[in-house]
C-alpha cells in the first residue's frame, strides 16, 4: 500500500524513478504504463501530462503531485479523481525562472539582438542605451515565480510593475489587479513578462488589443513581450501582427499555443523573435523528487499537503 506512481508523458520517467529509488529505496514505486502493478496499492501519483484516465484507474489515490509548477496538464483529464492536486514550489525551479526572466529582459533592454545582427555584418556601431531605471518591466502573475523575478529585476535597477488576480502589496513594485487594473498596468509597461497559469480566465489574454495598450513612447522605442508562463495565454497570430506593424519591438517566447512549435510557424524565423523550447524553468528530478517525498512523508505523518491547487481557479 501507499505506492507512488510515476505517470509522465513527453518526457522519460527513468530519471524520476532513479531519483526516487536513490532517496527512498524502501518505497513501493510504480511506473506508467507498464509497471502499474495492482492499482489498488497506488496512493500518490507524480505526474506530467498524465494520459487521460490513468489516475481514475487508481481507486485509493490520495493525492496527485504535479512535477511542474503549472497544473493545467492535470486538469485536462476529464476523469481526474477528486483528490488534492499539489504543485511544485521549490527554490530550484524558482531560481531557474528568475535566471530566464533576467536574461531575456536584459537581452531586450541592451538591444542584444541588434548587436548580434551587427556582428554578423561586421558593423561597429553603438546605439543608444537607456538606464534600467528608465524602463518598466511589467510582470503578469505575481505568484511564486513572478514575485521572485520582480525582486531580481528591482535589484538590477529596473522599475517594476505587477498584475495579479487579487490585490498584492510588494515593496518597490507598482501593483495592479483584476480586469480594472489591467490597462493602467499595461500603460506603464515597456517589457511585458507573462508568468500566468493557463486557466479559463487567462486563455487568449495576450492578443493584439492588449499589446496595443503597452507603453508606446518608452525608453526602448517600443515594447517587448516575454512569455514564460503558458502558451494558451497568447494569440500567436496577434503577436505576429504586432511584431510586423511595430506594436511590438520584439518578443521572447518559451511557451506556445501548441507544443512543440510547428515547423510551419512563422515565429521560428521572425527576425524579432527569440524562441526557447519550454525550458525557462525545467523540472529537474535531482532537485524536485526530494520536494515531492517531503510532501508525501509530511502527509503520512498527519501533516497537511502544501501548495494544494484550488480546482475552481485552476492554479
Ligand atoms: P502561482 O500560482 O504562484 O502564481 C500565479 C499568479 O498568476 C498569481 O499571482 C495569480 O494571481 C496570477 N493569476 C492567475 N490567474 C489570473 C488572472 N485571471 N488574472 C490575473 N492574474 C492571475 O504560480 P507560479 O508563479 O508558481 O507559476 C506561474 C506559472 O508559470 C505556472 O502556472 C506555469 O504555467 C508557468 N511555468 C512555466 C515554466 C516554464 O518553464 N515555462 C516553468 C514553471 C512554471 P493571485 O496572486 O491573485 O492569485
Ligand atoms: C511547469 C513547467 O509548469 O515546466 O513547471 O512548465
Amino acid at each position: 500500500m501507499n505506492a507512488i506512481l510515476i505517470a509522465v508523458t513527453g518526457t522519460s520517467p527513468e530519471p524520476w524513478e532513479r531519483r526516487f529509488r536513490t532517496l527512498a529505496p524502501q518505497r513501493d514505486l510504480r511506473v506508467w504504463p507498464d509497471r502499474m502493478g495492482d492499482v489498488r496499492d497506488i496512493a500518490y501519483a507524480c505526474v506530467w501530462k498524465p494520459a487521460p484516465g490513468v489516475l481514475a484507474r487508481c481507486p485509493n489515490l490520495k493525492a496527485v503531485l504535479s512535477v511542474g509548477a503549472g497544473v493545467d496538464h492535470v486538469f485536462t483529464d476529464p476523469d481526474l479523481p477528486p483528490v488534492p492536486v499539489v504543485r511544485i514550489v521549490d527554490a530550484d525551479l524558482t531560481m531557474r525562472m528568475g535566471e530566464y526572466v533576467v536574461l531575456h529582459v536584459l537581452m531586450h533592454h541592451r538591444f542584444q539582438r541588434l548587436y548580434d545582427a551587427q556582428q554578423r555584418a561586421r558593423v561597429w556601431r553603438e546605439d543608444r542605451q537607456p538606464a534600467a531605471s528608465a524602463v518598466t518591466v511589467g510582470i503578469m502573475g505575481l505568484g511564486v515565480l513572478g514575485r521572485h523575478a520582480a525582486d531580481l529585476l528591482r535589484r538590477i535597477g529596473f522599475s517594476v510593475a505587477g498584475w495579479s488576480r487579487t490585490a498584492k502589496s510588494l515593496e518597490g513594485v507598482a501593483t495592479f489587479h483584476g480586469a480594472d487594473g489591467l490597462d493602467g498596468f499595461l500603460a506603464l509597461t515597456d517589457i511585458l513578462v507573462c508568468l500566468l497559469p493557463s486557466t479559463p480566465d487567462t486563455k487568449g489574454l495576450i492578443d493584439l488589443a492588449l499589446l496595443r495598450k503597452l507603453k508606446r513612447n518608452g525608453a526602448l522605442g517600443g515594447p517587448f513581450l516575454i512569455n514564460a508562463g503558458r502558451g494558451a495565454t497568447q494569440v500567436e497570430a496577434d503577436i505576429l501582427s504586432a511584431l510586423d506593424d511595430g506594436t511590438l519591438a520584439g518578443a521572447t517566447l518559451d511557451v506556445f499555443e501548441s507544443e512543440p512549435l510547428s515547423d510551419a510557424s512563422p515565429l521560428w524565423t521572425h527576425p524579432k523573435v527569440t524562441i526557447t523550447p519550454h525550458n525557462a524553468a525545467a523540472s529537474v528530478p535531482s532537485a524536485l523528487v526530494r520536494n515531492m517525498l517531503a510532501q508525501i512523508e509530511r502527509f503520512e505523518a498527519g501533516g497537511p499537503l502544501q501548495h494544494v491547487v484550488d480546482p475552481r481557479a485552476g492554479y
